[in-house]
């Protein structure tokens, strides 16, 4: 298998195991992947991360070789392959993490951005180099990284086909924060655990304001924040947060 499912604790640990061919991406890989974001969605698992195999790659996107011979509604079906389940992993009901402790190119950083999170160490190299090929990225890149890092940033990125290194991708908001270590599920488990420790109710309603908000207008969004959060007043775990404040005690949420 070229794609490992496992489960460590609270976390549920997606690996690209391919690390000979620096985790490229097969068709067979996205498939896996979208079928262990279903696995997920029906796990207990808090948070997801998601990891390269060896030392020098999280991802160096689409196997390439795969690529080519390809007629053009298979060209077709595999972008929405990719983009379906990049897409079931941005929609989660947990957060999700890429660690990014290498390479993060094409298809590679589109399965990052899928994530509502991604954390990189020093080493990170990351891009969108399919003009390079004479290709625009297909698995949601020009969707999602505007959407991270504005137009004018996504457009160079995209047209230029250029590398950034850790400290660009941070200052541009392209990833959380950079770490130090060379254990990416460390790194990752350290950094997700700022978030597990939450009801789900209010850990999903406030991520689905952000996002649905960002979608329309303020006005519209404004709207989305009113009902969502009157919503998380109604529940058992709202109750027990406010309550656990006043009693000077840690809350114990339950996801009611
Ligand atoms: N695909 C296949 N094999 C790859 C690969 C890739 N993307 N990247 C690396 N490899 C393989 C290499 O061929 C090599 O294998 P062997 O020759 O040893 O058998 C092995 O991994 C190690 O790579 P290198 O020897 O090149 O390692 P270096 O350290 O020298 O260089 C590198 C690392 C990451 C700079 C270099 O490997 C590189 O430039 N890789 C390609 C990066 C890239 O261009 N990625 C693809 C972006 S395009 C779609 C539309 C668009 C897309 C997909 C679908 N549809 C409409 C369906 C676009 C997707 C993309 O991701």
């Amino acid at each position: 298998m070229t794609m490992k499912l496992s489960y460590d604790g609270p976390f549920a640990v997606i690996t690209l195991d391919r690390p000979d061919a620096l985790n490229a991406l097969q068709f067979q890989m996205l498939q896996a992947i979208s079928d262990a974001a279903d696995e997920v969605a029906a796990s207990d698992a808090r948070a997801l991360i998601v990891v390269g195999a060896g030392p020098k790659a999280f991802c160096a996107g689409a196997d390439i070789k795969e690529l080519m011979d390809r007629s053009l509604m298979e060209q077709r079906q595999g972008a929405q392959l990719g983009q379906r389940a990049f897409d079931k992993i941005a929609k989660l009901h947990i957060p999700s993490v890429a660690v990014i402790h290498g390479y993060a190119f094409g298809g590679g950083l589109e399965l990052a951005m899928g994530c509502t999170f991604r954390i990189a160490t020093e080493r990170a190299r990351m891009g969108l180099p399919e003009v390079k090929l004479g290709l625009i990225p297909g698995y949601g890149g020009t969707q999602r990284l505007p959407r991270l890092i504005g137009e004018a940033r996504a457009l160079e990125l995209v047209m230029s086909g250029r590398t950034v290194d850790a400290k660009e991708a941070e200052r541009w908001g392209l990833v959380n924060r950079i770490v130090e270590g060379d254990d990416p599920l460390a790194l990752g488990k350290q950094f997700m655990s700022e978030f597990i420790g939450y009801g789900l109710c209010a850990s999903q309603f406030a991520r689905e304001a952000v996002v649905r908000g960002l979608e329309t207008t303020v006005e519209a969004g404004l709207a989305i924040e009113a009902d969502l959060s009157t919503l998380a007043y109604q529940t058992k775990d709202a109750v027990e947060g406010m309550t656990a404040f006043v009693e000077k005690r840690k809350p114990e949420f339950k996801d009611v």
